[in-house]
């Protein structure tokens, strides 16, 4: 099926400065506008062969004059990324030469796209199934390396060859189930046990992937992880050295890190906001009590904490308590034993906090000036802002909210039709169960879509793609 349409037009890098700005025009009007437009240096009317890259200048339309040497490229339907013709101009600078290459197009008589309408057209094309332009947007709004090879391993089809391979099983399903509607004397009773051991291996896949969506959010949003503990303990020191520069201040004196300062950094391929904070045990009055009392603000919110105590004094009760009010909390916890390289005695320390704590927490000695045990710390803190090691890398995940929605729906479905057949089998009310099932796929899919749904998915998209 082709989706006929007009030529559209639009810049598809973003807005801004830049090396390359790339105008993207798709539809049978593609060509021929910009051959009144394109001059080829070497003279003459382009011969635009088909993805041969020609260098040339844009013309505006007053008088003639060079607006920008660019490189042109012309992709002929359907070899195209929409299937339709597509030119795609880069021209110099970031947005400014590009809005006026696409002003000039756009006075030829083409159309400025809508956010998304390339894909759009792609889609409709039948270039991609629908989690694939999904993937499309995905990508160009991640922060983390990690998240964007997820996007791309959708963008590939990984999402949609499992939601496939789940929809069939669940086409299967039916057939079985609406056979014993009309010609049960012919085939014979359902396989109850049979059918009912598929639907839960079915709900159990839909469990996994829906579980992986809430990984993929924590990963596109990236991680916070909070540094906290008495003054002077070393915090900054421990902030510094996982940054790899001197960027907060540290000095042996008490209340050095007054504002909380954030950076951010990457681990195993997660975006991580790691914050210092002004350490506990200043005054509670003045510069130091609004100090403290944003550390408290902070800490209240947190969900990742690395708690850090001193090795070169005795026990500190203030610490205990805070502890076991994190791990009360639910807060995923980091504990450290920080100047082990000073502490002569620091293994009695440390097995006096660790008989102090309830729940009995693991503390890590370090050194946060030495390095010492860094690397036992490193890799605690990889787990706990990962997913390489929880969830296994290689899963596949879903990435839109569309996607979770319409699989909460199946999931939903999948129990009530495991209701269906025990303890009574009802197998009309399966059959239809089944029927929906198999529609929510096909939703997922895109393999049956409504304008509603288009326009969900495709105005979140930026301009240009
Ligand atoms: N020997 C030793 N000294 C350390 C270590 N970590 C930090 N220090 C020293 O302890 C002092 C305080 O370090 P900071 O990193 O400023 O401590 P902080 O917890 O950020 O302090 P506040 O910002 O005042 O709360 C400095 O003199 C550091 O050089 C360590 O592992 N070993
Ligand atoms: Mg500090």
């Amino acid at each position: 099926m082709s989706y006929i349409s007009d030529t559209i037009v639009a810049t598809a890098t973003p807005p801004g400065r830049g090396g390359l700005g790339v105008v993207r025009i798709s539809g049978p009007q593609a060509l021929s506008v910009v051959h009144k437009l394109f001059r080829p240096l070497s003279g003459g009317e382009c011969p635009f062969e088909p993805r041969r890259l020609y260098l040339g200048d844009i013309l505006s339309g007053k008088g003639g004059e060079v607006l920008d040497r660019v490189m042109a490229v012309y992709m002929p339907a359907p070899a195209s990324y929409t299937r339709e013709d597509v030119v795609e101009i880069s021209c110099h600078g970031g947005g400014a030469v590009a809005n006026l290459i696409v002003e000039r197009i756009m006075e030829l008589g083409v159309r400025h796209a809508e956010a998304g309408e390339f894909t759009r057209r792609a889609f409709l094309n039948g270039a991609m199934d629908i989690t694939m332009a999904e993937a499309v947007a995905e990508l160009s709004k991640v922060g983390s390396p990690l998240g964007a090879s997820i996007a791309a391993a959708n963008l590939k089809g990984e999402l949609s060859g499992k939601l496939r391979e789940l929809k069939d099983s669940a086409v299967i399903l039916r057939a079985e189930v609406e056979a014993r509607i009309e010609f049960e004397e012919n085939v014979g009773k359902l396989d109850r046990e049979g059918t009912y051991g598929k639907l839960d291996e079915l709900a159990s896949e839909i469990e996994e992937l829906l579980g992986s969506y809430r990984t993929y959010r924590l990963l596109r949003r990236g991680v916070e992880v909070i540094i906290c503990g008495r003054v002077n303990v070393g915090k900054t020191t421990l902030f510094n050295r996982l940054l790899g520069s001197e960027r907060g201040l540290v000095d042996r004196t008490a209340g050095t890190t007054r504002d909380w300062i954030a950076e951010e950094i990457e681990i195993g391929g997660v975006r991580v906001r790691l914050v210092d904070t002004a350490g506990f045990g200043l005054a509670l009055r003045g510069l130091d009590g609004r100090a403290v009392a944003r550390s408290e603000e902070l800490l209240g919110e947190a969900e990742r904490i690395v708690y850090m105590l001193d090795a070169t004094g005795g026990v500190c009760k203030e610490d205990v308590v805070r502890i076991e009010e994190n791990i009360n909390r639910g807060v995923e916890q980091i504990v450290v034993l920080n100047k082990v390289d000073i502490a002569k005695d620091y293994q009695k320390v440390l097995a006096e906090y660790s008989n102090n704590i309830k729940d009995g927490v693991k503390i890590i000695p370090i050194s946060a000036k030495s390095g010492q045990g860094m690397e036992e710390f490193n890799s605690a803190l990889a787990d706990m802002v990962g997913i390489s090691t929880k969830e296994g890398a290689d899963r596949i995940f879903v990435n839109t909210r569309r996607q979770y929605r319409l699989l909460r729906q199946i999931a939903e479905d999948v129990t009530s039709a495991k209701g269906e057949i025990k303890p009574v089998e009802r197998i009309e009310v399966l059959a239809y169960l089944l029927t929906n099932i198999q529609e929510g796929f096909e939703q997922l899919l895109g393999e049956r879509y409504d304008e509603d749904m288009l326009e969900e998915i495709f105005t979140n998209f930026c301009i240009g793609k």
